[in-house]
C-alpha cells in the first residue's frame, strides 16, 4: 500500500479510513465536495503522521470533474495502488409510488455512476502495473431490501454486482477487489438521508448500539494488510443488535 485514493473522506467511513490508513505512512489522495472539511482532514493527517495528503475537491456524479481532478494528480502520488470507492448516500425513505425522481437520480448517479467513473479513470494505472486493490462500500442493502429503501438498495445491489464484475475483469492482472458491507452505522448518513433533520436521523440509532465509522476503518485496514495471495471478497458487518438489513433487535 503506497498511493491510496479515498472518495468521500470529508465524513463518516471515508474520513475514518483516511485517518487509519495514514498510520501506514502512505501517500494519500482524499476527495469530496466539502473543501473546508477536506483540507482540515488533510492538515490533521499531515500534522500527526508522515503521510502526504492531496485533497481533491470534485463531485463524483460529474465525469468531467472526475477526469479533470484525477488527471491533475502529481507524479509523487502515482501510480495509485489502493482505491476506496466510498462516496455514497441515501436520500429519503419513500415507497416507489411516492419517490422523487431527483432523489433517485442523486443515488444512482453517486452510488453507481460515480463509483464507475472513478474506477474507470484509476483502474488503467493498476492494470498497467499489474498490481492494485479496490474496496467498494456496499451495504447489507447489497443483499436485502427494506421498506422505502427501494432505490438505495438497488444501487447497493448494483455495487455488489460491480464488485464481482471488477474482480472478474481484473483477475488476469492480479488486482484484488473487495467489498465492505455494513449495516446500521451512525455517521452523517441518516442526517443526509433526512435532509438535515438530526432528530429524525438520531431515531434510527435509538435504543441499540450502532456501528461507528472506526469499525469500518478496522475492516478496511484488515483487508488491505492481508498477504498478496489473499483477497477478502466481502466483509458483512452489522451491529450485534441487528440480525440483517431489516431486523433490529427490539429496542432497549
Ligand atoms: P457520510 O454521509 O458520513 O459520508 C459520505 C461521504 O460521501 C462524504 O464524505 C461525502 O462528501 C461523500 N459524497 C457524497 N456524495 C458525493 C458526491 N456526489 N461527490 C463526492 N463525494 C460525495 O456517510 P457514510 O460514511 O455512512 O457513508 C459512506 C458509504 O458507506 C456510502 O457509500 C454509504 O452508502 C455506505 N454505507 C453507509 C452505512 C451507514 O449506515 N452509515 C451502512 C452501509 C453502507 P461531500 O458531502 O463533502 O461531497
Ligand atoms: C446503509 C445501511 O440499512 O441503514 O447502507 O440503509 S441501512
Amino acid at each position: 500500500m503506497k498511493n491510496v485514493f479515498i472518495t468521500g473522506a470529508t465524513s463518516g467511513f471515508g474520513e475514518a479510513i483516511a485517518y487509519r490508513l495514514a498510520q501506514h505512512n502512505v501517500n494519500m489522495i482524499i476527495t469530496g465536495r466539502t473543501e473546508s472539511k477536506l483540507k482540515e482532514v488533510a492538515a490533521n493527517i499531515e500534522k500527526a503522521t508522515k503521510t502526504k495528503v492531496l485533497p481533491l475537491v470534485f463531485d463524483v456524479q460529474d465525469y468531467a470533474q472526475c477526469e479533470e481532478a484525477i488527471n491533475s494528480i502529481p507524479a509523487e502520488f502515482k501510480p495509485i495502488d489502493v482505491l476506496i470507492n466510498n462516496a455514497g448516500l441515501a436520500v429519503e425513505l419513500n415507497p416507489v409510488h411516492q419517490g422523487a425522481l431527483e432523489d433517485w437520480e442523486r443515488m444512482i448517479n453517486t452510488n453507481i455512476k460515480g463509483l464507475l467513473y472513478v474506477t474507470r479513470l484509476i483502474s488503467p494505472q493498476m492494470i498497467e502495473q499489474k498490481h492494485g486493490h479496490i474496496i467498494n462500500l456496499g451495504s447489507t442493502a447489497s443483499h436485502e431490501v427494506y421498506y422505502g429503501g427501494n432505490v438505495y438498495c438497488a444501487t447497493k445491489h448494483a455495487v455488489k454486482a460491480l464488485t464481482a464484475g471488477m474482480r472478474t475483469d481484473f483477475l488476469p492482472y492480479g488486482i484484488r477487489v473487495s467489498q465492505i458491507s455494513p449495516g446500521a452505522a451512525e455517521t452523517n448518513f441518516s442526517v443526509i438521508r433526512f435532509h438535515g433533520d438530526k432528530a429524525k436521523a438520531d431515531k434510527v440509532y435509538e435504543g441499540y448500539d450502532p456501528l461507528v465509522a472506526e469499525d469500518i476503518a478496522d475492516a478496511a485496514e484488515y483487508i488491505l494488510t492481508r498477504p498478496p495471495h489473499m483477497c477478502i471478497n466481502e466483509i458483512i458487518i452489522t451491529p450485534t443488535a441487528q440480525f440483517n438489513g431489516v431486523i433490529v433487535r427490539e429496542k432497549k
